[in-house]
């Protein structure tokens, strides 16, 4: 096992920080991967911090998250959370644990956030607390 810790984001979270900061906050992705350095090196750890627009492609990074060896994944599957099967399968598929991460809280929001498929395997799920989601899942992948 390496020390690597995959942090794979899907569609749409590229524009963070442009749009909805009522919602996301105002931090960008970079500035979310940049506070994940800082933390990883305190803890030891390494990040391989990932976004994409296409389902698959989150489904072939699982996949290499534990072909590389991979510590863990944390997974913010955006709106595929709430939609994606293939994306509850590849969980399981592997045996890396993966964190779900949300800067929001979906299960206050419209009722068709309220679903989440990822979780129904995911090792544990942060939610709620921003660009904090990320920092607090970064911490528990120590506790795995
Ligand atoms: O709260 C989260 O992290 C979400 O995964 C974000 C997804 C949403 O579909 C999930 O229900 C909860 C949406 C990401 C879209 O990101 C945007 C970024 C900038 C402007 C608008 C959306």
């Amino acid at each position: 096992m390496t020390d690597t810790v995959y942090v794979l984001n899907g569609p749409n979270l590229n524009l963070l920080g442009l749009r909805e900061p009522e919602i996301y906050g105002s931090d960008t992705l970079d500035d979310i991967a940049a506070m994940l350095e800082d933390r990883a090196r305190e803890l030891g750890l390494a990040i391989d911090m990932r976004q994409t627009n296409h389902e698959g492609m989150l489904v072939d990074w699982l996949h290499e998250a534990q072909a590389e060896g991979a510590r863990a994944v944390l997974l913010n599957p955006a709106a595929y959370t709430h939609t994606s099967i293939a994306l509850l399968d590849a969980v399981r598929a592997i045996r890396t644990p993966v964190i779900e991460v949300h800067l929001s809280d979906p299960a206050t929001r419209e009722p068709f956030r309220h679903q989440s498929y990822v979780g129904m395997a995911a090792a544990r799920t942060v939610k709620g607390l921003g660009a904090r989601s990320y920092l607090v899942a970064l911490d528990a992948v120590a506790e795995l």
